[in-house]
């Protein structure tokens, strides 16, 4: 009766109200099951990114994963399984995502069961964290561009997206195309070889059909981590992770050079880490970066080039008390990284100091660094002889990569970077002939040597690395011009493939090309200086010659260089194309480098790793820039 008393108005109120009243509860009672959910049913992914490291403090997590793109054509290539294309944004895509099968061929694993065991459990985790995807939450990249210099541009266009995408912060994921996919399929055929006749071993030996030891570490395996993780290929990332989980173990009774151990192994670990999210991975860096730790006590501070990682002593080469500057100057990207994720400061003293001293030294010439440095006296020794090349590279490359990592703030490293360069201009820059090929030289005791090692061939891709970062345009030049030398170092040979060393002609001679070569020095180790520059220049320039000079080398690679059994080997002689003399080795870095950048080098992609928020160490281990001040 009163309802019939009320004003039309008045009843529309009420109705009106009730209703309200009614969604409400249903929205608040569907809201409740989401935090119970999570908390019971956690993701593989986030279990796995925290500290789960006993003693260890998390100081910074790690950074974003790289976008995971392979198999966006899987059809094409059956092997290939297909991987989920992320559809919102800041859902990390990382192994636990990975569409996990069992090992196919596992033979030679001591573990096989329990390996088997561990993939089902992962297996398991997987499908259950498919169905719990809405409760993941990735908060994305802590790591952002340095925002205190001028923005450094691309000349990449990046993938077309909708505008609604971009706005929300997404991004349309770049397809595959078929020269990457080419590259995918090369590194499965590699990595068949290692698993088939070397699994958990160094080197793969691709004729004789078993390994070579160097350390006893997996060489192979921890260098090539991130470059699966990069390429896509999950089921092998996953079969390799458990490698490391359950077999790899550093208390051993080894000599290891500290330079290789840190550019390749604990330079693996922690990109691996950084791209994964997984802690096992920064597990384990620590653990090696610990172990090398006793390099450092020298009188000098100056490390000293072997540790034995399992007594904790270390000690020069037999021969000497000397240590390769390239070594001891470029650890620093990889143990200042350590500092800033353990929170443990001890790494990045001990390597600063290092730089620090040798920025003080005399003995440089217009910033050239002679090759040796005492671990006794501090002082640089053989002095007099200045190389881009062997035994000195890596440290101009670190000067810069140093700074960037820092963001841009450690001014010593960037004058004696910027220093060298110019010592590069006035002492070892010439051109060849007939073709005018600028090349990087050598000095010894007033004596240029027109000898150039394809080491040599890293440095287009730092200088332009260093122009992107708002270092003079010249360099731009200089870079443009060396990398054509690094490609006719390839294109003016019988193979399509560089020799270790060349010598360029600095007359023209009727009937003599610019490149000579002695018969000492005609072997290719699958080295990947060259496409890492090219991979460097198609990112800044945008120019696809960069890309057709990779092309080609890759496909002459494959030609004289791949095992049809698996793997691919070093070769002793590029001159002779009906028998280029195959060496029964195939390096670490051909996996862990030369395989990575052809794939990055034929990616339009600039997020796939970013070069402004990840630095590669000198064997390709993208790091991340730490956030500027
Ligand atoms: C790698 O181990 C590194 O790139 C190092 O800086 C030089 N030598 C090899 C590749 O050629």
């Amino acid at each position: 009766k009163k309802w019939k008393q009320l004003s039309r108005l008045q009843r529309s109120i009420i109705l009106f109200l009730f209703a309200f009243l009614a969604v409400c509860g249903v929205i608040s009672f569907t809201s409740m099951g989401e935090p119970w959910k999570s908390l019971t049913n956690k993701s593989l992914d986030e279990q796995r990114t925290e500290p789960e490291i006993p003693g260890l403090k998390l100081v910074n997590p790690a950074v974003l994963p790289a976008p995971q793109k392979a198999d966006a054509n899987a059809g094409d290539y059956p092997e290939l399984s297909p991987q989920k294309q992320p559809k919102l944004p800041h859902i990390r895509r990382s192994p636990s995502n990975l569409q996990i099968k069992p090992p196919r061929r596992d033979v030679r694993l001591k573990t096989r069961h329990a390996t088997s065991k561990i993939v089902e459990e992962l297996v398991q985790a997987d499908k259950e964290e498919k169905t719990e995807k809405s409760v993941i939450s990735w908060r994305g990249a802590v790591i952002e561009p340095d925002q205190s210099t001028e923005p450094p541009s691309s000349k990449i266009k990046e993938s077309e997206k909708p505008s609604s995408l971009e706005a929300e912060g997404q991004k349309e994921p770049v397809p595959i195309n078929e020269r990457q996919m080419a590259v995918i399929e090369a590194f499965r055929h590699a990595w068949k070889g290692y698993k088939d006749f070397a699994w958990g071993h160094d080197e793969l030996k691709p004729l004789s059909k078993s390994y070579s030891e160097w350390f006893g570490l997996g060489l192979t395996l921890i260098d090539a981590l991130d470059t699966m993780w990069i390429l896509g290929l999950k089921e092998e990332f996953e079969e390799a992770r458990i490698w490391v989980a359950n077999d790899l173990v550093f208390d051993k009774n080894v000599d290891v050079n500290l330079f290789e151990s840190t550019i390749r192994i604990l330079g693996g670990l922690l990109s691996t880490y950084h791209l994964s999210g997984d802690s096992l991975f920064l597990e384990k860096a620590k653990d090696i970066g610990n172990r090398l730790m006793p390099a450092f006590k020298t009188p000098s501070k100056i490390p000293y080039s072997d540790v034995n990682i399992g007594r904790g002593t270390a000690h020069p080469p037999r021969w000497t008390s000397d240590s390769t500057v390239a070594e001891v100057t470029s650890i620093q990207l990889e143990f200042r990284e350590l500092s800033r994720l353990t929170g443990d400061e001890k790494f990045q003293k001990a390597v600063d100091e290092v730089m620090k001293h040798v920025h003080t030294l005399s003995g440089k010439n217009d910033g050239l660094v002679p090759m040796f440095i005492n671990t006794n006296s501090g002082q640089f020794t053989h002095l007099g002889v200045y190389t881009l090349g062997a035994r000195a590279d890596s440290y101009y490359e670190y000067l810069l990569k140093q700074w960037i990592q820092g963001g841009k703030k450690e001014n010593e490293l960037l004058e004696d970077y910027m220093r060298a360069i110019e010592g590069v201009k006035k002492h070892l820059l010439q051109r060849s002939q007939p073709k005018k090929l600028t090349f990087v030289g050598e000095l010894a005791h007033g004596h240029f040597s027109a000898k150039m090692d394809h080491l040599v061939c890293f440095l287009p891709g730092t200088l332009a690395l260093g122009a992107h970062n708002g270092l003079t345009a010249d360099h731009m030049k200089l870079a443009e011009a060396l990398i054509e030398t690094c490609y006719q170092m390839y294109e003016q040979v019988e193979t399509g493939l560089s020799p270790e060393i060349v010598h360029f002609n600095l007359h023209a001679q009727k009937g003599h090309k610019d490149v000579e070569i002695k018969p000492a020095d005609r072997h290719n180790l699958l080295r990947p200086e060259t496409v890492e520059s090219l991979f460097y220049m198609y990112r800044f320039t945008g120019d696809k010659k960069y890309q057709d000079w990779g092309w080609e080398i890759l496909q002459n690679f494959n030609k004289y260089t791949r095992v049809p059994t698996g793997g691919y080997t070093s070769i002793n002689n590029v001159q002779n194309p009906s028998n280029p003399e195959p060496r029964d080795k195939m390096e670490s870095f051909f996996l862990g480098e030369t395989l990575k950048y052809m794939f990055l080098l034929f990616s339009d992609d600039v997020d796939l790793i970013n070069l402004d928020k990840f630095v590669f160490n000198t064997e390709a281990h993208p790091l991340p820039i730490w956030v500027p001040a």
